[in-house]
Order: structure tokens, then sequence, then C-alpha cells
């Protein structure tokens, strides 16, 4: 396949060349090398024990007789219903450990810092600590702020693993929908333990009934979205800030041919945060330029890129499938890992070149990697340590080697669910007022969220971007987290500009009055809670219905991979939100249970899931779903009504 085909970024491109050139192997080549497996594929592989592994595919290109389909059962008896359910439940507590895990990590950092006993980091948005101390039931009274953040610190860490209760953030949600969710008997009680159950449910011989698995799998989903993910994002704004919007740039190209290029890649980011200080040290400049070069330059890959983008402006090197070409650009001194979406190829592709690939964190060793661990109690001593590795690597840098693509584009991010508040509301009178009035009146369509990985078993980049280039189009305004958001960056979807040049004339008013992108980066993949808040503060204002279920909103993955994408829809669906994935369907061997996931699941949480990996198919099922929802709320004549008067016109402007 023509590396054109692999990928509409440029960038990308130019380097899977230089990759080919260089003799280098990329998670592009293994992808064309090796088929996905059929049976996996579908979730009818089961491996929980050793009389199997069992395989239960369907018959091809045939319908199943029925002595067929009663005889497709593994060794145990389990059906392929239970099969399929387990699998997909043990996705979701696999993505719901990981964010959840990033989580305890910041709440434990939180509580030390708290403490007076990490003083590295501050409490740095003391509205937001008393926000969750609000939500948290936590007595504020004359207490100082040092007596709140503990308090508020020690609840966090409970969360994870306390005896008794439901997890607090659940009251943030519409009353509409706690009530369902106790009804379900979904609501969280702690974090790991939904984890441990849903593990254990799974095991060989346990739970066998795929609805009753799917219940369980819905309460660990809805720990992740409104328990571990919700507090890494809470938590790290409080320590670290809540984003504002703030100017960066985006692509391979922010790669400097004349510095010290350090790139940081993963989750967690209280490391980036001391490596961003770090960076900026006097003292390592100067020894930057003792060894010839202009400076230091940090970027970033994946989420954690986002987090340093979000606070820092800290340009965006790329998303998942980048992390490879990056090194491949011969100019990165060190790619510095954490956890999470990191290839085991780096420290061999790193092989070709001087790149010092060092992990991190204590959960994660590579071999052939230099692992200098974060110190939690001193992270500025790890920072500067890594700076240094990276510093003495310059020298080593291969100049016939060094070929930095050109391309980088511009965008704007920051966009928290509280900053929107006031962009459209304005700073005295922050509120989702104007969001909603432009959704009634019309202008905005709907909003929909799409998030999630790459994945180069799709061309990359190009779904994201064919789906929000149309969503946009028609009017959506659309939000984005994680790997997605870089795609559409990239393509100059994330400027102020992009409103007149790709929006709707409804769409494209709103931001040109307002001053936004069509399309807003809300951070990182645990910032999809952002997504909840923002969804919830809707209903809250009102006019919208009274349920997260009753919003013109839908959420798609159209390039996922990563267990954690699971995780995310199965809380964005029991949320009540219909979301649509790309790429694969991981339940399609059983029909059963697609079909609950696909429509039965709906009628329990109005949300629910589709598979579509055309992206306009995908857009057009999105649009259909909001013009349902708008049609539900008698908002389908306000739409065909809007024209803009002189008198709407100044209205908007004064939005
Ligand atoms: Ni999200 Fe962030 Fe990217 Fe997918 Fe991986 S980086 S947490 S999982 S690949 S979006």
């Amino acid at each position: 396949m023509a590396n054109t085909d692999r990928s509409t970024d440029l960038a990308t491109i130019e380097m899977l060349d230089k990759a080919a050139a260089d003799g280098v192997t990329t998670a592009f080549d293994r992808a064309a090398a090796m088929k996905p497996c059929p049976i996996g594929g579908e979730g009818s592989c089961c491996k929980l024990c050793s009389m199997g592994p069992c395989r239960l595919p369907a018959p091809r290109n045939r319908a199943e007789t029925a002595e067929e389909r009663e005889k497709r059962r593994g060794i145990c008896g389990a059906t392929i219903e239970t099969v399929a359910a387990r699998n997909f439940v043990r996705m979701i507590a696999g993505g719901t450990a990981a964010h959840s895990d990033h989580g305890r990590a910041v709440a434990q950092t939180f509580l030390a810092t708290a403490r007076g006993e990490n003083e590295n980091f501050q409490i740095a948005d003391e509205q937001k600590l008393l926000q969750v101390a609000l939500d948290f039931g936590i007595e504020i009274g004359d207490r100082s702020i040092q007596e709140i953040a503990i308090a508020v610190g020690e609840a966090a860490v409970a969360e994870f693993g306390k005896a008794e209760g439901t997890l607090r953030f659940l009251q943030r949600a519409p009353l509409k929908r706690q009530q369902l969710w106790k009804e379900q008997q979904v609501e969280p009680r702690s974090i790991d333990r939904e984890v441990v159950e849903a593990m254990h449910r799974t095991l060989m011989g346990v739970d066998m009934d795929y609805e009753h698995l799917f219940q369980q799998g819905t309460r660990t989903a809805l720990a992740d979205g409104w328990g571990g993910s919700m507090l890494a994002t809470e938590l790290q704004d409080i320590m670290l800030g809540t984003p504002v919007p703030i100017a960066g740039k985006v692509n391979l190209g922010i790669l400097k041919e004349d510095c010290v290029n350090i790139i940081v890649h993963g989750h967690e980011p209280l490391l980036p945060e001391m490596l961003v200080i770090a960076s900026q040290d006097q003292e390592l400049i100067a020894l930057a330029k003792t060894k010839g070069a202009a400076g230091i330059n940090l970027g970033g890959i994946c989420c954690s890129a986002n987090e340093m983008l979000m606070r820092h402006g800290i340009p965006l090197a790329g998303n998942m499938l980048q992390q490879e070409l990056a090194v491949v650009s011969g100019a990165v001194e060190a790619i510095v890992v954490d956890v999470q979406c990191v290839m085991q190829s780096l420290p061999k592709v790193a092989e070709c070149y001087h790149t010092a690939v060092i992990t991190t964190s204590s959960r994660a060793k590579i071999p052939g990697a230099l692992h200098l661990e974060f110190d939690e109690a001193h992270p500025l001593e790890t920072a500067v340590q890594i700076v240094r590795v990276a510093i003495d690597r310059f020298p080593e840098r291969v100049q016939g080697m060094v070929n930095i693509p050109t391309h980088s584009m511009d965008l704007v991010a920051g966009f928290s669910h509280e900053t929107i508040n006031y962009l459209l509301g304005g700073i005295f009178r922050a509120s989702y007022r104007p969001l909603n009035e432009n959704i009634i009146n019309g202008r905005i369509r709907g909003v929909a969220g799409v998030v999630g990985c790459s994945n180069p078993r799709v061309k990359h980049d190009d779904v994201h971007a064919t789906l929000v280039r149309e969503l946009i189009k028609n009017d959506v305004l659309v939000i984005q987290t994680g790997c997605a958001a870089m795609a559409c960056a990239k393509l100059g979807l994330m400027t102020p500009e992009a409103a007149s040049l790709h929006a709707g004339p409804g769409l494209a008013e709103v931001c040109e009055a307002v001053g936004i992108p069509p399309v807003l980066h809300m951070g990182s993949c645990v910032d999809n809670s952002r997504i909840l808040m923002a969804a919830t503060a809707m209903v809250k204002e009102g006019g919208l219905g009274d349920d997260l279920s009753d919003l013109p909103v839908a959420g798609a993955a159209p390039e996922w991979m990563s267990e954690k994408a699971i995780a995310i829809g199965q809380y964005f669906v029991a949320s009540g939100v219909f979301t649509v994935f790309g790429v694969s369907w991981p339940t399609l061997g059983s029909e059963e249970v697609t079909r609950w996931l696909f429509d039965g699941i709906g009628g329990i949480y109005g949300g629910k899931w589709a598979f579509e990996p055309d992206p306009l198919k995908m857009a057009k099922l999105m649009i259909d779903h909001i013009d349902q929802k708008r049609k539900v709320l008698g908002l389908d004549k306000a739409r065909e009504r809007v024209l803009f008067d002189m008198e709407m016109r100044r209205e908007l402007e004064a939005v």
C-alpha cells in the first residue's frame, strides 16, 4: 500500500517514506503484514481457562442452522453470548483500570501536596477546590484552603476503595439520571471494587447471563467516567490550573533542527509538568548551548501532549501513530514515556538513530529503554535528570539522518467546560444559556463529541477528519479529546478561521460572533469527563429536556483501538448518549449481544451503541439522531425558521 493511502497527514506520509528508506519498520508496516484475527476480532474467542482456548465463530457467508447455533459453546458450555459479553466487559474493566489508576496517582499526589509533603505542586485553582469540596459534601465554613484541600484529598483517595456508599461525583449528574442508575443498580460503589467485580464475574464459571454481565460492565464504566477519569481531571485542574483558551501548534514540524528535542509521550501530566519547568531552566539551556544546541524544545505525543498544550501551550508533535515517526525524524534526543498507548517498538526504532527512550513510571518498563523512575516526592529532580540525558545525546545526532517534516498547524485549545461557560456567557454572567439558545433557535443543530485513538487498520486521521468536517458543515458543534483532537487540529479545524471555511452558516455565525473554532479541544481522554460536565450543564440550564438522553448530542470514536475507548463509550451510553464506533466491533460474533448493545440497552439508558466504519454514514447516523432528539423537544420547526435579521445579528454579537 502506498504511504499516501495509509494516512491523510502529510508529515506522517513523509516520515513513513523516510522510515522505509532508513530500513525502519513501523506499526503501519506491521498492520499491513498481519491480518487481524477474525475470531478474536468479533469476540468469539474465549481464552479464560486452559480447557480452551475455545473458538466459537459462526459459519461465514451463510446462515447458521439452529443446531449449529446450539452447538456453538465453549468446553465449559459457555454460549457465544456469554463469551462475547465477557470479552466486552473485560475490555471495560481494562480501560477503567487504566484511567482510574492514573486518577489514583493524581489523588495521592494531590493529598501529599495538600499536606505540604510535596513542594513541587500547589493548589492552583482555589475556586475549583471549593466546588469539588461542595460536591463532596465537605464542610467549608471558615476552614483554611489547606484544611479543605486535605479533606478533599482524603475523600478522593477513598473513592477508590471505600467500603460503603456510592461514588460522590454521581451527584453531579441530572437528578433523573441518578434515579435511573439507582433503579438499575449500576451506581458504582468504589472504583477498585467495580473493576475487581468485573474481573470476577467474567471468570470461567461465574456470571453467564449477558444482560447481567453488562449491568456490571455499565457499573464499571460509570466508575471510570464519573469516578476515576473525573477525579483525574478535577484534581489535575486544581493542582495544575484549569485550562483556558490557549494558542498552540501541532504536528511533527514543531521539532526544531537546532534544539535539543524532547518528546513526552503517555498520559499522566505530573512529570510532564515538571519537564515544562526543567526545559525552561536557564542553567540547563546554558548546558544545551555548550553542546552546540540553540535551546531545548519540548513537544508531546498522545494525552501527555494534550495536557501540556491545554495548560502551557507546549506544542503537540502528533497522535498515537506518530510516536515512532517522531523518532524517525532523526531529530529527537529523548522520548520520555510513562503509561498507556506506548509502543514496545520504540527502543527498536531508536536503535537506528541517537534517541534515548526513557521509561519513567514504576508501573511500566520496556526492554532496551533507559528507566529513570519518576520520584513523586522529588519530581523536579527526575525531570532535570531526563533533560540532562537528552542534552548529552544532542552531539550524537547524525546530521545525514535528520529530516524534520515542514508540516505544522496552528490551533486554539483549552476549552474546559468552565471556559465554554465563560466564553459563551461572558465573565460576569457565565452560563450555558447562549449555547442552549443557539441550539433551540437552530443555529447550532446539536453537539457531537468525537474522541478516541488512531488505528493503522484505517486510513490514519482520515476517518476523524471526514466525519468532523461533515458534522460542522451540518451545523453540529464538535468537541474533541485525545488523538481524535490532534487529527482534526492538524488539518486546521481548530482555528477560528475554520468556522467560515468549513462550518454551516448557523454554526459559523455563532463561532464568528464568539471567536471560537467550530471544533473545540477539551483535552486528554480522562477529560472526556469534561464532556459529561458540559452536557450536564446544558441540561441544568434548561430548555433541552431534563436528562442527558434528551439532548441533541451524539458521540463517536471513529478510529478507536484501546480498551479505554470501550470503557468511555460504555459510560457515555449509560449516561444517555448515542455513541458510534468505527474500525471494527468486538461483539459481532454474537448477533444477540450486538443487537442488545445497538438497541436493547437504549430502552434502559436512552443511549446506545452503533458501529459504522464509513465516516459519512457515521455522520448521517449522528445527525439523524440529533434531528430526532430535536423533534422530540419540538425544535425541528425552530431550525427551519432561522432567518438572520438585523436584530438577531445584534443579539448574536452581544453573546
Ligand atoms: Ni485515549 Fe490517550 Fe490516543 Fe486512544 Fe491512546 S493516547 S487516552 S487511548 S490512542 S486517544
